[in-house]
């Protein structure tokens, strides 16, 4: 460590503080603490060497602070963000580039140089009177390639708790890797808090992303995708850097679906929020390693992926004893827990939306004192929680982990899942011909329908390539080539497959139960050891009927009718053409460089489906394929 910043953190950290920095041999690491301790200007520092004690200091600082609240079951306690800081601040997300750089249209950008001076005005003695927690993390696995470790500044200690749940603890880490590390490093503030300790300058909210310097700055929020910084922050980082290096960060659950004879095959799974994403990590008698981060690289032929977390920062609407057993479960059993965002009773219980039993008529939620009927500014109702409310636990607590989560290889891929909300085009699972034809008509074709619970109107459909569109720090056209190019050299290619969970027939109802997606997944998962045959329509590889009556006899116990199967898997040709369309004029007009084989690929499946539409009319049934 150079002499001057070795006395100035000495004299701010104080000599625990300081011989627990100094044991990493990093002087861009300590440069960077100096640099920001002194412009954000805590009144104390604690520096966390992951011992049980330091993590305690932090949790028991998060309630201290009042950040959060103890509630009647041990260990769980209750985190509230202000009333107006409930979702990712997509507006004041912004990713820094010098003059002339330009990402195209869908991401959001600002001059590098202006933003940095900017926040550091916002940020500029942002600590005063406050304690600043120096947390050292591990993205994916530690002591394993996929290993990315991240310092985190944070003065809330409700951040640098949730962190721990959430993430690999990296302090060994970075005594590890020592002067190698090639870190993240995140710098946030709450800012000023009001009497109900939630930020209180929302509108000096602001998350600026300096790919340039791997640093993150966020400031004047809490809610956890603005500020958790190893969660979405991170994950524009790991984006850039890894297409830079040859290996993907995708915004995709992991999970083991198991086969014959004690067969465990890996999927990987994209989908944009309210698609079931949650829901398919979760699936009964399946195994989760991960719910929302995947990074994927190439070992020995195959694609190994590691899910970046360890936690599980979950949407808590609607989670029920009856559909979510496991997460019930956790949600009631004592331990390590914070709920964000519900209603607390009076006996110091949660209530949130969809929860079993009756609504309580008054609580305490995001809105302060609650009782039923309790209007907002607008004359809107509130609800008895927050629709993103959330809770935050580490995966351990759950009964269906799969055993390979910790695995410094990751696990082999053997499918990559595409689904959105989609009312009327595709069927409800589906393979791609190739890694191509998926990576294009599956992937970069992505799109789902707004629900009631999203802003705007219902039933619009928004385009979110590989559900990665909030994230990318590359252009989406550079983006869509490095997945493409990713399986150039593999040996054995992970299958592409879409899922639609939420196809209506004309009448408006659902054509598939909730619990119908437990027979997709044991399809694709036959489907990737060639265990079973598929029929090629115009769009791609579906299931024989035949197979899966036989797969919902064995799942779900139920008889599959070919009425059904027929209705389910029917070719829509114009739905399916006009979504050609669609997505085509988002290539052509909101994307730069789209790579031409997107085009090709897209007309290539307009032709199949047109000389379809010659022979057997608009909606052709899936036995005219066979
Ligand atoms: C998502 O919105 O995709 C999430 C929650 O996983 S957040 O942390 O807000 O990104
Ligand atoms: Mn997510």
């Amino acid at each position: 460590m150079d002499a001057k910043a070795s006395d100035f953190l000495k004299q701010r950290l104080g000599q625990e503080g300081f011989d627990k920095l100094a044991k990493i041999d990093n002087p861009d690491l300590h440069t960077f603490i100096a640099k920001y301790v002194e412009h954000c200007n805590p009144a104390k520092i604690f520096v966390c060497a992951d011992t049980p004690e330091d993590v305690k200091y932090i949790r028991d600082a998060a309630i201290t602070n009042a950040e959060e609240a103890k509630l009647a079951t041990p260990g769980h306690t209750i985190h509230f963000d202000n009333f107006h800081d409930q979702a990712r601040d997509k507006e004041h997300t912004v990713i820094l580039v010098p003059k002339g750089v330009d990402l195209g249209p869908t991401i959001r950008t600002g001059d590098r140089d202006e933003c940095l001076k900017e926040i550091h005005e916002i940020m500029k003695d942002i600590m005063k009177g406050k304690e600043l927690y120096i947390r050292f993390f591990c993205l994916g696995p530690t002591n394993s390639i996929f290993s990315i470790p991240v310092i985190q500044l944070t003065d809330s200690a409700y951040v640098a708790h949730s962190e721990d749940l959430l993430y690999r603890r990296g302090y060994e880490e970075f005594i590890r890797q020592g002067q190698k590390a090639q870190f993240f490093k995140m710098v946030h503030s709450a800012g000023e808090l009001d009497e109900r300790k939630t930020s209180k300058n929302l509108d000096k909210r602001r998350i600026y992303i300096d790919l340039q310097n791997n640093t993150v700055y966020s400031s004047n929020t809490q809610y956890g995708g603005n500020t958790i910084g190893l969660k979405k922050l991170s994950m524009r980082l790991a984006i850039n850097r890894g297409s830079k290096e040859g290996w993907l960060t995708e915004h995709m659950l992991v999970m083991g679906v198991h086969g014959p004879k004690n067969r465990v095959t890996y999927f990987t799974g994209a989908f944009p929020s309210l698609c079931g994403k949650t829901s398919t990590a979760m699936l009964d008698n399946e195994t989760i390693v991960g719910d929302d981060i995947a990074y994927l690289r190439k070992k020995e032929g195959e694609v190994h992926a590691v899910n970046v977390e360890k936690g599980m920062f979950g949407i808590i609407q609607g989670i029920n004893s009856k559909d979510d057993p496991i997460q019930w479960k956790a949600l009631h059993t004592p331990g390590e827990l914070i709920v964000s965002n519900v209603l607390v009773t009076q006996e110091r219980g949660a209530h949130w939306i969809g929860k079993d039993g009756e609504i309580p008529p008054k609580g305490y939620n995001h809105s302060g004192e609650w009782h039923k009927g309790k209007k907002d500014e607008k004359g809107n109702e509130i609800t008895v929680s927050h629709p993103n409310a959330r809770f935050t636990l580490s995966l351990e607590n759950l009964e269906n982990l799969d055993k390979a989560l910790h695995d410094p290889d990751g696990v082999a891929v053997g499918g990559m899942v595409y689904g959105g909300r989609d009312s009327d085009t595709w069927v409800p699972v589906e393979e791609s011909f190739d890694w191509t034809h998926g990576i294009i008509t599956k992937g970069a074709s992505l799109e789902s329908e707004t629900t009631a619970a999203t802003l705007g109107k219902a039933g619009v459909r928004k385009f979110n390539l590989m559900s990665n569109l909030d994230f990318l720090s590359i252009p989406v056209g550079e983006y869509i080539q490095k997945n493409l190019d990713f399986a150039k050299d593999l040996e054995k290619t992970p299958l592409i497959f879409s899922v639609n969970y939420f196809l209506k027939d004309k009448e408006g109802n659902f054509l598939n139960e909730k619990t119908d997606k437990k027979v997709w997944y044991k399809w694709m998962e036959l489907r990737a050891h060639n265990d079973v045959g598929a029929i090629d329509t115009p769009t791609g590889r579906i299931p024989k009927y035949e197979d899966l009556k036989k797969l919902f006899k064995e799942v779900l116990d139920k008889d599959y009718s070919e009425e059904d199967y027929k209705k389910q898997f029917m070719v829509r040709v114009p739905e399916s053409l006009a979504k050609i369309d669609r997505i085509k004029e988002v290539y052509q007009t909101k994307v730069k460089d789209t790579p031409k084989i997107l085009f090709d690929v897209l007309e290539e499946q307009r032709k199949r489906l047109l000389e379809a539409q010659k022979k057997h009319g608009d909606y052709i049934s899936p036995d005219k394929f066979a």
